[in-house]
C-alpha cells in the first residue's frame, strides 16, 4: 500500500458525513483481517503506527507499513518494539487497526 491509498476522496467524504455516527472518519469496515506484527515508529500527532507486520492472510505479504489507529484508547495500547495483534478494518482506500492487544 502506499500512502497515496487512504488520501480522502470527494466521495468517502460525502459518505462519511452523511452518517450520523460513523465509526470512524473512514465509514464501516466492509473487510476484516488479522494482523499480527511488531510496533517500530509511533506517529502520536497523526495516531499512526509504523508496525512491521507478518502475512496477513487474504489481504498482503509481510511488510513494513503505516497504519492510522482512530481510537485514542486503542493507540494508548502501542509502544514501541511491541509485538500486537489486531484486527486491519479495509473500508476500499482505507484501512486502519482496532482491537489490538499486546503481546
Ligand atoms: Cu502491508
Amino acid at each position: 500500500m502506499t500512502r497515496r491509498t487512504w488520501l480522502a476522496t470527494p466521495a468517502v467524504l460525502l459518505a462519511a458525513c452523511s452518517k450520523k455516527q460513523p465509526e470512524f472518519e473512514y465509514g464501516e469496515p466492509k473487510q476484516r483481517y488479522l494482523l499480527r506484527g511488531v510496533v517500530l515508529r509511533l506517529r502520536p500527532e497523526a495516531r499512526v503506527a509504523v508496525v512491521q507486520h507478518e502475512k496477513i492472510e487474504g489481504w498482503m505479504e509481510p511488510m513494513t507499513m503505516e497504519f492510522p489507529v482512530p481510537e485514542p484508547a486503542e493507540f494508548a495500547k502501542l509502544k514501541e518494539k511491541a509485538t500486537i495483534r489486531a484486527t486491519v478494518c479495509v473500508n476500499d482506500l482505507y484501512y486502519w487497526l482496532t482491537g489490538i492487544t499486546v503481546e
